[in-house]
C-alpha cells in the first residue's frame, strides 16, 4: 500500500503525552507511518524530578540510517534535540537527505518546566536548523528566545514576531499564541500574508505535549502531500480536539488526548487571511 511516512527526531517522553510517543500517536490517527529517532529519555514528572538522558550522536545516527536506507520518509519532524552537537549533526544529515518537509518544532522548555534544550544549543538552532525548515512552529516563549527576548503580548506582537523570524530562513512561520488572553490564536506568515487561525479559548492546564502534536499534525499533512496552510488548519482543529479532551493526571500537567479530533465535538477553529 502506498502509506506516506513521517520521521520524527525528538526525545521520547515517558509520560506518553509529548515527544516521540505524542508523534507517533499524532502520525497514527492522520494515518501516516510513523518512523522514529529518539534524541534523548525523559522520564520526569513533579515527583520524580529531573530525569534526561541524551543519547550520543552514534546512537541517533544509526537510527537514521536504518530509517533512510529503507522505510524512507516524506516529511520529517524535530522536536526536543538537546544539545548543540545533536543539533549540528541533525541539521547537517537533514542538508544532505532528499527529505522534503521539514518541520521544526524549536522546542526549549517542556509545560513542567524541564529545560529541553541547552543555552549553548541555541545558535545552532537559530543559524544552523531553522533555515532548513518548511514551517517551524514555535510558542510564545520560544519566539520571545529566538528574537533575543522580544516581548510578546498581541496577536501584532505574534504577526511582527513571525516576520522577524521568516529571516532566519524558514520558508513558513507558525507562531502560537497559546498563551495570550482570549480565542487561541495563532499566526502562519509565508512572507506575503498572515494567516490568523482562531480556537475558542479552552480553560485548562493540561496541555502537555501540545507542540509536540500540533507539529506532528503538521507533518502528517505535509507528507499526504496538503499544502502547508491546509495542513497547519487541519493540524488546529485536531490540536484543539486534543486539549479540549486532554487528560488530568495526579501531580503535574495532563497530556492532550491524540484520538479526540472527530470524536466528540466541532473544534470551532476559524481561520482569516490579512
Ligand atoms: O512538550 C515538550 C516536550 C518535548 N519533548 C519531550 C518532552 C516534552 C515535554 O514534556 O518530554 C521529550
Amino acid at each position: 500500500m502506498n502509506i506516506k511516512r513521517a520521521l520524527t527526531i525528538a526525545g521520547s517522553a515517558a509520560r506518553g503525552g509529548a515527544g516521540i510517543q505524542a508523534d507517533l500517536k499524532t502520525f497514527q490517527e492522520f494515518d501516516v507511518f510513523g518512523t522514529t529517532a529518539v534524541t534523548a529519555i525523559v522520564a520526569r514528572n513533579p515527583r520524580t524530578g529531573q530525569g534526561i538522558f541524551p543519547l550520543g550522536w552514534d546512537a541517533i545516527e544509526a537510527q537514521l540510517v536504518t530509517i533512510e536506507e529503507d522505510i524512507g520518509a516524506d516529511a520529517l519532524k524535530t522536536g526536543m534535540l538537546f544539545t548543540k552537537e545533536i543539533i549540528d549533526h541533525v541539521a547537517v544529515w537533514i542538508g544532505n537527505s532528499e527529505i522534503e518537509n521539514i518541520v521544526v518544532d524549536p522546542v526549549m522548555i517542556g509545560k513542567m518546566g524541564s529545560a529541553l534544550l541547552k543555552e549553548d544549543a541555541m545558535e545552532s538552532m537559530k543559524n544552523l536548523l531553522i533555515p532548513l525548515a518548511t514551517i517551524i512552529t514555535p510558542n510564545m516563549p520560544e519566539a520571545s528566545y529566538l528574537l533575543d527576548g522580544m516581548e510578546l503580548n498581541s496577536v501584532e506582537d505574534l504577526k511582527e514576531a513571525a516576520c522577524r523570524l521568516k529571516k532566519l530562513g524558514p520558508e513558513y512561520v507558525l507562531v502560537k499564541g497559546g498563551r495570550l488572553e482570549g480565542p487561541a490564536v495563532d499566526v502562519l506568515y509565508d512572507g506575503m500574508k498572515y494567516y490568523l487561525l482562531a480556537a475558542p479559548r479552552i480553560d485548562t492546564i493540561h496541555t502537555n505535549g501540545a507542540g509536540c502534536s500540533y507539529s506532528a499534525a503538521i507533518a502528517a499533512g505535509l507528507a499526504k502531500g496538503e499544502s502547508v496552510l491546509e495542513a497547519v488548519m487541519e493540524a488546529k482543529k485536531f490540536i484543539t480536539a486534543g486539549i479540549r479532551h486532554s487528560l488530568t493526571c495526579k501531580a503535574g500537567v495532563g497530556p492532550t488526548y491524540h484520538a479526540a479530533y472527530g470524536k466528540y465535538d466541532e473544534t470551532g477553529v476559524t481561520v482569516t487571511e490579512e
